[in-house]
């Protein structure tokens, strides 16, 4: 029983600290979205740093940043939880998102554009999580 206790003070203690993170000390990272490409195409983080991430479509259609994976394995910030849809954030012609995230495990993720074709045309990516 004291076992389960304690067990349970780790989990709310833990969960608590990854509410308390301060958000606004996030290292800033832009991304251009444009027909037919992701500036940068290679995003470089560390796994387990916070950061902003604020996507900007420049293009007068829409584009999409799709990185299923690495999406999962991030932890959003709340706010971050209503913009990204099943890995995915759908922007409009001239639309801005800003996404807060923990960056998840080392690894490399890919990102994409799902709209018709686009990927096809360059609309390609890599998250490198160190
Ligand atoms: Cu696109």
């Amino acid at each position: 029983m004291k076992d389960a206790i304690a067990a349970f003070l780790l989990l709310t203690s833990s969960a608590a600290g990854a509410q308390q993170t301060d958000w606004s000390r996030a290292a800033r990272v832009d991304v251009d979205l444009s027909s037919f490409r992701f500036r940068p195409a290679i995003l470089h983080l560390k796994h387990g740093q916070a950061y902003t991430i604020v996507f900007h479509n420049s293009a007068d259609g829409g584009h999409d940043f799709v990185a299923k994976d690495f999406f999962a394995h991030a932890m959003l910030a709340p706010a971050a939880r209503r913009t990204v849809s099943d890995g995915e954030v759908e922007l409009h012609g001239g639309e801005s998102a800003t996404i807060s995230l923990i960056a998840p495990p080392s690894g490399t993720y890919e990102a994409h554009c799902s709209h018709f074709m686009h990927k096809t045309m360059g609309m390609t990516g890599e998250i490198i999580v160190e």
